[in-house]
């Protein structure tokens, strides 16, 4: 009947490793400290793992939930300047914790970009 509708597709992504780095916590800075963390993209929240098997243990566990953070109100973007690293994302939460991702090869960071700026967008929408 003349409505216009809009959909819009989030992107779930499943296990991958990369590099993370936790680099300030509500504000205040961190000792960098760089791990291989197995992350996954879930509807609206970043989800850690150390590994592949850590993550189906936690799904099976009742009240055993993952490391992670709640990309509403969040932002992404690339960074040059935290990290001598190349291909660094800096994802800063809405509580002021700043987070690193980074892999060496440049089309695995930028899918997590792309899907993580989408993500983060849409949900700080409202
Ligand atoms: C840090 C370590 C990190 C490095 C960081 C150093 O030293 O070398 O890899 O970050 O640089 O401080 P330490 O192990 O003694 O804590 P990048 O690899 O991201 O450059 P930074 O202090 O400039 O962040």
């Amino acid at each position: 009947t003349g409505g216009t509708s809009l959909s819009i597709t989030l992107v779930v992504l499943n296990g991958e490793y990369l590099n993370k780095a936790k680099i300030s916590e509500g504000g205040k800075k961190l000792r960098k400290n760089w791990t291989s963390t197995w992350v996954v993209l879930d509807t609206d929240k970043l989800l850690f793992y150390k590994d592949s098997k850590q993550e189906a243990l936690t799904n099976l566990k009742p009240g055993c939930s993952p490391d992670g953070m709640d990309l509403c109100g969040a932002v992404a973007e690339w960074t040059m300047e935290k990290s001598s690293r190349k291909n660094v994302l800096q994802i800063t939460t809405s509580s002021g914790s700043e987070f690193l991702l980074q892999a060496d090869n440049y089309h695995t960071i930028s899918k997590w970009h792309d899907a993580i700026k989408r993500t983060a967008d849409y949900l700080s929408k409202g």
